[in-house]
């Protein structure tokens, strides 16, 4: 019995009903009321499939399907299920519902495995709420601790805990994740590019992760009337920043050929149509497959936001997020290649440009990564699309794979 194409297609219908923008692409921030039912809905199927629900201190959601070493480190697969402003249904969603489709085949095939296989939704990968990005792996991986958590607030100035209260999660519970306890973590993502489209092949076997940082700059000037102040005597945040912003591509080129830097969000206060700003914040995201360019470019944007201090105008530079570039387990990588193979899949080795989930698990365990191909490699937009067909290739060899992981004996 193969993956179940129209119930996955379900699955990603469903799950794109819970968005804060309907018509507008899936917007579901973190501890939101979208949040909550899609929370509610992936629990729901978890317990479908035979799994044993649980939620963690961040709110992340696992679904356990005991093996006969209870106690043994578990396999987990999973992606993330929160989403960027006005996003697409498929964006760690595929993911998700990839993993229970694992778990769906494990029931209908009523394989006990060995090793116990864990369906993994994460919290706030995207940063959308929280800034930085990550922050549900991050956090059970210990990469920030419980004090530093219950400090985190919304751009409203709402704490995480008290978000997190307002859905029914408890913050006070285990947030940490023993690495002793994951056997491995497989992630199916969507390419978000266009490389598998261009080449007609269904799989990416995922060799690397590119490496990423997430600036905030504050820059301050001061406010003022727009008809009577001379422009001699302005002291305009704005202006400093569009100058920032405006140099950043050039220092992307010149780094080198995949360093990329982007300014996706900015706030200018008090944002009055005659007023002068008297401050701007805004983010810089820098990505480089190789560390070296990537610390590089970090170097070269700090310098440029240094150089406009100057008449008046103050700059603050916040690094919310920094992640090397990363290798992912060469054996799960095999044995996704022989399975693709068994199954007469074609696939191929891709880079992702993307940061995943899986870039930290790949510090604490054996961490792996599947593509399918993106339409027209559109994501982060509401015209984002994978075909159910190639999303059910991927779970057949993810189902495969963690057969042979979890060590199942075939009844
Ligand atoms: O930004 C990224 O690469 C991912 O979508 N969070
Ligand atoms: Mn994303
Ligand atoms: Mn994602």
């Amino acid at each position: 019995m193969f993956a179940n194409e129209q119930r996955i297609k379900k699955h990603i219908e469903n799950l794109s009903q819970f968005t804060k923008t309907p018509g507008a692409g899936v917007t579901r921030l973190t501890y939101s009321e979208e949040d909550l039912q899609a929370r509610n809905y992936i629990k729901d199927k978890m317990i479908a499939y035979g799994l044993t629900v649980t939620e963690d201190g961040f709110g992340n959601i696992f679904g356990k399907l005991d093996g006969v070493y209870s106690g043994a480190p578990s396999v987990l697969v999973g992606s993330h299920f929160d989403s960027v402003p006005n996003g697409g249904a498929y964006d760690g969603t595929a993911g998700v519902v990839v993993g229970l489709e694992v778990a769906a085949l494990f029931q209908e095939h009523q394989i006990t495995p060995t090793y116990p296989l864990e369906v993994i939704a994460l919290i706030e990968e995207e940063g959308t709420r929280y800034g930085g990005g990550l922050m549900g792996s991050r956090g059970m991986t210990g990469l920030f601790s419980r004090e530093e958590f219950e400090s985190f607030t919304d751009a409203n100035g709402q704490l995480a805990t008290d978000a997190m209260k307002e859905i029914g999660l408890d913050p006070s519970k285990v947030q940490y994740r023993d690495p002793e306890t994951i056997k491995a973590f497989l992630e199916l993502h969507i390419e978000q590019g266009p490389i598998l489209e261009d080449k007609a092949i269904p799989i990416g076997i995922v060799e690397s992760i590119v490496g990423l940082a997430q600036l905030e700059v504050t820059v301050k000037g001061r406010a003022g009337h727009a008809g009577t102040t001379p422009m001699n005597q302005r002291k305009d945040a704005l202006v400093s920043a569009a100058k920032i912003i405006a140099t950043l591509p050039e220092i992307a080129v010149l780094e080198s050929e995949d360093t990329v830097i982007t300014t996706g969000r900015l706030q200018v206060f008090p944002n009055g149509a005659n007023v002068i700003p008297d401050q701007v914040v805004f983010t810089i995201d820098i990505r480089s497959t190789d560390e070296k360019h990537l610390f590089q470019a970090i170097e070269e944007v700090k310098a440029l936001i240094e150089t406009k201090n100057e008449n008046g105008i103050t700059t603050f530079v916040e690094q919310n997020l920094y992640i090397e570039p990363k290798a992912l387990n060469k054996e799960i990588r095999s044995i996704f290649k022989q399975k693709s193979e068994e199954l007469g899949i074609p696939h191929c080795s891709i880079h992702s440009g993307a940061g995943h989930d899986a870039m930290v698990f790949a510090d604490v365990t054996a961490s792996g990564m599947l593509f399918v191909p993106s339409l027209n490699g559109l994501s982060h937009c509401p015209e984002e699309y994978s075909d159910a067909g190639d999303l059910a290739k991927g779970a057949n060899i993810l189902f495969e794979a963690i057969k042979q992981l979890t060590e199942s004996k075939i009844m």
